[in-house]
């Protein structure tokens, strides 16, 4: 057996303590379904699904219809159960913990059989007091209830009046009342996204044991006080004193590149105990602050806080400290009515370009670092410098906001709930209230993340009617709203984190929603806050369909993801637009059509003789006329910037819907299976389907490698449009693609992201261009 022993704190010099000792539950535990007729191993962190992969019992989740035929996993109720020995004496220690820093989602836990607590929100965390309980060698049980079968229970025992919706569109294929558990919102289905409903643990577990005093945790938020023309930092630290009589010491905070260092003293009385400390930096220090990427450098200092405490007890941590100011203004505009809606970052105004984050697969224990760099990574190399964190996905690992404030990433934080409405009862109030201090504290630290927001379209929902809500049961509903969002979400943030602003949802009106009543006629109006729009109807050449907004913080076209993506989860008899799978894969209705209707505005759709020629040239247009589409809409948001036309515009920012894909289908992504469309310019003067003299272009390439890079030496017999190099399943960044070919040749770089060599990339290599369709 690996042991996982920590010892938090080096042992230094006579007379100094241990003040904690932690021991992970990391690695093999046992899970067994309800009737236990199915025993077998399982990863923690990971999940039920995960766990039946890894041993051979189901497939590839992804593959065919596989989210249909898997349904019976998330109806069961599953077990996770663990025994072992703790390799320290327990019984030296005055008090020992049992903390789960993610419960997939409603379960009850049992130590050495007995009952320590229940979980029933997959965003907090969970700390219970095992200290009475706990042995040298000891079991631990966590007995799941499916989610699916607790969401529908939860609902039924709502009495007074339904909170809708009750379940997705039949389209989704996806599961019911997911407003009434505190789990992923898509995880139950979207319209992108199929219906996996995980359980297990799918973040850390660990035991921690401690003497006299634990810091149980420690934030800090920088401050620029405008009048003194400094920086300070304040920093808040959690303890939980276990002593019988008062622990006193001193604090030493240092930030050596900045030449600060400051001493405070301590006594902490016993029991759950805050410090708060104000770290002054003098104003005769030059600051480098943090900025968005694209407008500066994301410089941090390394910070350490020492607390040495009575008994030789010396307490040391460490972390990196960013400094940023974040505004969001709201002031009026000359010409147009309403308000603006823009961010300053350090006193400057900036545009807020880039893209919707959701999550990046169902099964979290499959997200990996490399995969969150690279996805990162690319939103930099595409010029972006925001992405949203959706409020129907996860609040994120933290390596996923650690690598936002090291790429000057800017992130729109939403609260983890879309497109519902949602019980007000206490105990789900009480649980949301938990979830929210938890992650305000957890992630205030990072400046990357620049707004909190309530929730994703449920102001605009209840407005809009789309639950159809007689007029006289709307104040009930209009009360649920802002008791959760504006009486408790709101209240937390304000209470725990005065550094960044905070709106009740999106879209929103911003300072005219709250004038409201915290809920306007129309939350999408191009005079406030932000919009999200949405037309598969209108031409999308024609930039006058789109709304001069403040702020288009929603936006987009579906496409089919490349041939190469869907081959590894289909067989052939799938290979066609209209094929089973290809309806089953499309979770938004009517999106099959609307793609093609959207294409035949301005290409001619696909028709060769061979049906899989036919099936690749269709997936290749809808991604042309995605790619085009976006890029109308994000050049009419950009162009508005500096333009107030008809009493509308100033927009200050355009996050396209959507970055990353779940799992193979068609959605509104465009980044996926690793591939990124060009940022490239061109303007045509007629629809393609019009243009006269296009003739079928032969594209070759020479690849040669040059150190980590490939070097394609493309040349055309023709002019090609929409040239797309495609190497199938290699990962990895061409320097641009998608591209007018209108010169003979063409040099573009390929950046691998995993080992390749060039016979690979050869045999790999596929090139369309429009003329082959035509
Ligand atoms: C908005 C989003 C998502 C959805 C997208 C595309 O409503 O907030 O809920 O996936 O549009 O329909």
């Amino acid at each position: 057996m690996r042991l996982h022993l920590l010892l938090l704190l080096a042992l230094c010099g006579t007379g100094t303590t241990a003040a904690a000792l932690s021991y992970s539950l990391r690695g093999n535990w046992s899970i067994c379904n309800g009737n236990g007729s199915l025993e077998l191993p399982g990863a923690v962190p990971g999940c039920v699904h995960s766990a039946l992969f890894q041993q051979g019992l189901i497939q590839d989740s992804y593959y065919r219809f596989n989210d249909l035929n898997y349904r019976w996993i998330s109806l069961d109720n599953w077990t996770y159960s663990k025994e072992f020995k703790i390799p320290f004496e327990i019984s030296k220690w005055q008090k020992v913990n049992l903390i789960l820093e993610g419960v997939d989602t409603i379960s009850k836990i049992l130590f050495n059989e007995v009952t320590i607590g229940e979980t029933d929100n997959m965003f907090n965390r969970y700390s219970f007091d095992i200290t009475n309980v706990v042995r040298d060698v000891n079991s631990i049980e966590l007995r799941f209830q499916s989610a699916v079968l607790y969401a529908a229970q939860q609902s039924k025992a709502h009495t007074r009046y339904p909170v809708p919706p009750d379940c997705p569109p039949l389209v989704q294929k996806g599961e019911c009342h997911v407003n009434f558990v505190r789990k992923e919102q898509c995880s139950f289905s979207w319209d992108w996204g199929p219906s996996f409903p995980t359980q297990g643990i799918w973040k850390d577990v660990r035991i921690e044991a401690y003497n006299i005093c634990h810091l149980n945790d420690f934030t800090f938020s920088p401050i620029y006080d405008k009048s003194a023309q400094a920086w300070n930092l304040e920093i808040e630290a959690t303890f939980d004193v276990v002593s019988s009589k008062p622990v006193c010491g001193q604090v030493i905070v240092a930030i050596p590149k900045l030449q600060t260092q400051q001493m405070y003293n301590l006594e902490l009385q016993p029991g759950k105990r805050i410090v708060e400390l104000f770290l002054n930096i003098s104003k005769n220090i030059t600051v480098e602050t943090w900025w968005p990427h694209g407008h500066g450098n994301q410089t941090g200092y390394n910070m350490t806080i020492l607390f040495e405490l009575d008994g030789g007890l010396n307490i040391e941590k460490s972390a990196k400290v960013y400094f940023r100011t974040v505004e969001l203004i709201e002031e009026p505009i000359k010409g147009s009515p309403g308000l603006s809606f823009y961010f300053k970052i350090n006193g400057f105004p900036i545009f807020l370009k880039g893209s919707n984050w959701i999550p990046a697969d169902s099964f979290q224990d499959r997200v990996t670092s490399e995969l969150l760099r690279l996805l990162l990574q690319s939103v930099v190399d595409a010029n972006m410098n925001t992405l949203r964190v959706w409020g129907g996905g996860i609040y994120e690992q933290d390596e996923f906001y650690e690598l936002c404030d090291e790429l000057g990433i800017m992130v729109w934080q939403d609260f983890m709930f879309a497109c519902a409405l949602y019980p007000t009862d206490q105990g789900f109030l009480d649980s949301v209230r938990a979830e929210v201090a938890y992650q305000i504290k957890r992630l205030k630290s990072h400046p990357s993340i620049i707004i909190w927001s309530g929730n994703n379209e449920n102001e605009e929902a209840l407005m809009m009617n789309w639950y159809h809500i007689s007029i006289t049961d709307r104040p009930i509903y209009i009360k649920d709203y802002v008791t959760l969002y504006v009486k408790n979400i709101r209240e937390l943030v304000l209470a725990g984190d005065k550094s960044r602003p905070f709106i009740t949802s999106s879209p929103t009106n911003g300072a005219e929603t709250v004038a409201e009543g915290w809920v306007s006629q129309n939350p999408n109006s191009n005079y406030f806050g932000d919009v999200h729009f949405y037309d598969y109807i209108s031409d999308c050449w024609n930039w006058k369909v789109f709304p001069r907004a403040r702020f288009a913080s929603e936006y987009g076209y579906q496409s089919w993801p490349s041939f190469s993506t869907l081959e590894k989860v289909s067989s052939t008899e799938d290979w066609s637009f209209s094929s089973k799978f290809s309806l089953h894969r499309q979770h938004h209705e009517g999106g099959n059509k609307q793609m093609l209707y959207q294409a035949g505005l301005h290409f001619k759709l696909p028709e060769s003789t061979d049906p899989l020629r036919t099936f690749k040239d269709t997936i290749y247009l809808t991604q042309v006329m995605q790619a085009q589409c976006v890029k109308t809409e994000t050049e009419f948001y950009r162009r508005s910037r500096s333009e107030i036309v008809d009493q509308q515009g100033h927009t200050m920012g355009a996050l396209y819907w959507q970055l990353n894909d779940i799992w193979q289908a068609p959605s509104w992504a465009s980044l996926a299976d690793h591939e990124l469309l060009s940022p490239t310019n061109y303007h045509f003067l007629s629809s393609l389907k019009e243009a006269v003299g296009l003739c079928k272009a032969q594209i070759t390439a020479i690849i040669s490698q040059q150190g980590d890079i490939f070097v394609f030496d493309l040349e055309t017999s023709a002019v090609a449009p929409f040239v797309w190099l495609d190497v199938g399943s290699i990962p990895g960044r061409f320097s641009d693609n998608g591209f007018l070919m209108t010169e003979k040749t063409r040099t573009i770089l390929f950046y691998p992201w995993e080992p390749t060599s060039k016979s690979e990339l050869e045999q790999s290599f596929h090139v369309t261009s429009l003329t082959d369709i035509y």
